[in-house]
């Protein structure tokens, strides 16, 4: 026994009235034997059939002859049986990731076909076809054909190595003992399959802060930031094997890498991106990397962001110094992923992003992708959607999402991330005229979704029961953009916590409304952020309440409230294409949620229903915490239908959540009071 949770691989006995026909054709398995990902599959099908239908399997290395049914997985030049069954111009059209799922007869037999172009996209297959059987869906009638929306689907880790704290993680301390490599963990691999299992092609496997920030505020938190030595040739080659657990799966690895590495790794005296030392380092790096691990995805930089290194240190922009690392693993296909988290040279954040790579669109090599976060200011729970997205058509942009909940609650709430993503992706950015939504640019090979993982040794992985949601969601959302939030949300709870209907139901609806009572507790609902608690210890902070801290990010004054980011203020609304540029700017057709995110109105000034924004904001305050207990009180219902040690932790995590709810909204509301003096005209705010 693991001491660790399966997550959504659980794979209980599946449902009765379906047994007879997943036994009739997946007891029997024909699977072709050539690759690491193939033998991956094996091993799933060792682990989940028995699991699933109470039986061993039978492993076939020909197809069986009497079984009276099999299950067969492998690519058409694998095996005949598998071209004889299914168009082979069909499976080859299919991208990389792609796969078919087909119920077919063959030689008298009734088969489930598994197929693909490659064999990460049998993978993936598998993976399907054990979730609709752990979902109770019908087999003997399959007509699937997949591919995934974007190239790359990628999980940051912000695990420092050695020290194996998580930057913003709330799961534990890091799965990644970097000490004890090459030994390798159970734990890589079942990770592993936890990713391939929702279509994770891609790991970066440590911090984006490679090195202890000079910050005054520092603390012991930060002091082993040492993600930089990974590119040290010892730590290079102890690397590998945890390289090819990730490869099994499908998952190519990149890694983080501090921009000054040719001083700290390699002893120049400069890391100057156009000195011709400096790039032949980087270049017998990249060398020396690819030797090790031919199949590398590449590197993450973060550069001159909060105190990283980048090359403004030498007068340099954000082109030569990303185009300089690139140039080292272009010989070898490889991608470098540069942050535009940028901000601190403009009075308003929001706007610096833009003003600083908009116009170095074009500027950028071929395998650069620019990686932005998915708003403006820094994964708050609600923010516009960034003005990048779509302003940069000649260079491969990345979309940045965060799985953990730096500011959602931090693994103590249960707030579910994929509404809030799908607000995201279906936003019109009218970057090509009207009907450009987020989710259809990135499309391009060296383009794709990020996120910001949220593991750690903890035995729920997420350090709470209910957030493993959001990474499969996560992934689940990003192989589909399309699919939507019920479907997703409901196959997760079906795997996770079996078919009782109350269940499936209650954890559903818990799901669905937990974002928008935490923003609505948290913030207040009207556009407003980043009132938090931003104190000294990393791990306390980002989670209290304290608006008083930084007043510029909701413009909290005497006459008002929120920040004047139209061209009259700060200039962030005519960032974006009309009409949505319009749209923001004009206080009448700002939409009532973002209202104060990009205006300075006063505490009187009345909504569309006549409700003044200080009362609005009060009532929202209180409608968070009393949906907080709501949802707490859904759970409740469900004592003896879940598990005890689930069950309990996570009605102890609601509790939690409930006090903390109530914390964010008697602050809040304490504080609109104080500096707006307008009362509650229902009388819950104390006005002493
Ligand atoms: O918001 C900040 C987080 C930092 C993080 C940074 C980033 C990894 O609070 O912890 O550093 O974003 O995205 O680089």
């Amino acid at each position: 026994m693991n001491d660790y949770d399966d997550c959504w691989l659980r794979y209980d006995r599946a449902d009765a009235d379906r047994l007879d026909s997943y036994r009739r054709l997946c007891r029997h398995a024909y699977v072709a034997e050539k690759s690491p990902e193939l033998s991956a599959v094996r091993d799933e099908l060792r682990r989940a059939i028995p699991s699933l239908l109470g039986d061993d399997p039978h492993l076939w290395q020909h197809p069986p002859s009497t079984a009276g049914g099999f299950l067969a997985i492998g690519t058409p030049d694998d095996m005949r049986m598998v071209a004889d069954s299914v168009s082979v111009d069909e499976v080859g059209s299919l991208t990389d990731g792609g796969f078919l799922l087909r119920t077919v007869e063959w030689e008298g037999q009734r088969c489930v076909v598994v197929t693909a172009p490659t064999d990460r996209g049998l993978v993936y297959g598998t993976f399907h076809l054990l979730r609709l059987m752990s979902v109770g869906d019908p087999i003997d009638d399959l007509d699937v054909r997949e591919e995934p929306a974007y190239a790359n689907r990628l999980i940051d880790h912000w695990d420092t190595p050695f020290h194996r704290s998580v930057e913003r993680g709330y799961g534990g301390e890091s799965i990644f003992d970097w000490e004890r490599l090459p030994d390798l963990r159970e734990r890589y691999e079942d990770y592993a399959r936890l990713l391939a299992s929702v279509g994770i092609n891609g790991v970066v496997l440590n911090n984006v802060n490679t090195e202890k920030p000079p910050r005054p505020s520092a603390s012991e938190a930060f002091d082993a930031f040492e993600g930089w030595q990974l590119l040290e040739s010892q730590r290079l080659e102890a690397m590998t094997g945890l390289v090819s657990v990730f490869r099994r799966y499908g998952i190519r690895t990149y890694l983080s890498v501090n921009f000054a590495s040719p001083m700290l790794v390699g002893g120049l005296d400069t890391a100057d991106p156009l000195d011709d030392e400096v790039r032949e380092w980087w270049r017998r790096k990249a060398d020396e990397v690819y030797d090790l691990i031919p199949d590398f995805g590449g590197f993450l930089v973060k550069a001159d962001s909060e105190g990283q290194p980048g090359p403004y240190d030498y007068d340099r922009d954000h082109v030569d110094g990303a185009n300089a690392i690139a140039a080292a693993l272009e010989p070898h296909d490889g991608r470098l992923w540069w942050r535009a988290f940028v901000y601190g040279s403009h009075e308003d954040r929001a706007v610096q992003a833009y003003d600083t790579f908009e116009p170095l669109d074009g500027e950028f090599a071929d395998n650069v992708t620019v990686q932005v976060k998915n708003g403006p200011i820094d994964f708050q729970p609600r923010e516009p959607v960034s003005t990048l997205f779509g302003a940069m058509p000649e260079t491969d942009l990345g979309l940045e999402f965060q799985i953990t909940g730096e500011y959602t609650g931090q693994g103590v709430h249960a707030t579910y991330h994929l509404p809030m993503w799908e607000e995201v992706f279906e936003f019109d950015t009218h970057a090509d005229g009207a009907g450009t939504p987020v989710k259809s640019l990135f499309r391009g090979d060296g383009e794709g979704v990020v996120g910001v993982g949220s593991v750690g040794e903890d035995h729920t992985w997420t350090g709470h029961y209910l957030m493993q949601s959001n990474l499969y969601a996560f992934g689940r959302a990003v192989w589909n953009p399309d699919r939507s939030v019920e479907k997703i949300t409901e196959e997760w709870v079906r795997q996770t916590f079996g078919s009782d209907e109350a269940v499936v139901d209650t954890v559903s609806e818990i799901l669905r409304d937990s974002w928008e009572a935490c923003i609505d507790y948290e913030t207040g609902g009207l556009g407003l952020m980043h009132m938090m608690y931003n104190g000294e210890a990393l791990l306390e902070n980002h989670y209290d309440p304290s608006p008083g801290e930084w007043p510029g990010y909701h413009g909290v004054t005497e006459d008002g409230v929120g920040v004047d980011r139209t061209s009259a203020g700060s200039g962030y609304a005519p960032q974006y294409r009309d009409p949505v540029a319009e749209r923001y700017e004009s206080v009448e057709t700002c939409p009532e949620e973002l209202l104060l995110f990009f205006h300075h109105l006063p505490w009187e000034h009345e909504l569309s229903d006549g409700t003044t924004v200080a009362q609005r904001l009060y009532d929202n305050l209180f409608a968070g915490v009393e949906e907080t207990e709501r949802l707490r009180d859904l759970w409740g219902t469900l004592e003896g239908r879940v598990d005890e040690r689930r069950y309990r932790h996570v009605a102890e995590r609601f509790d939690e959540q409930v006090a903390q709810a109530e914390r964010w909204r008697d602050t809040l509301a304490a504080y609109f009071y104080e500096h707006s003096g307008v009362p509650d005209e229902r009388g819950r705010v104390p006005s002493e």
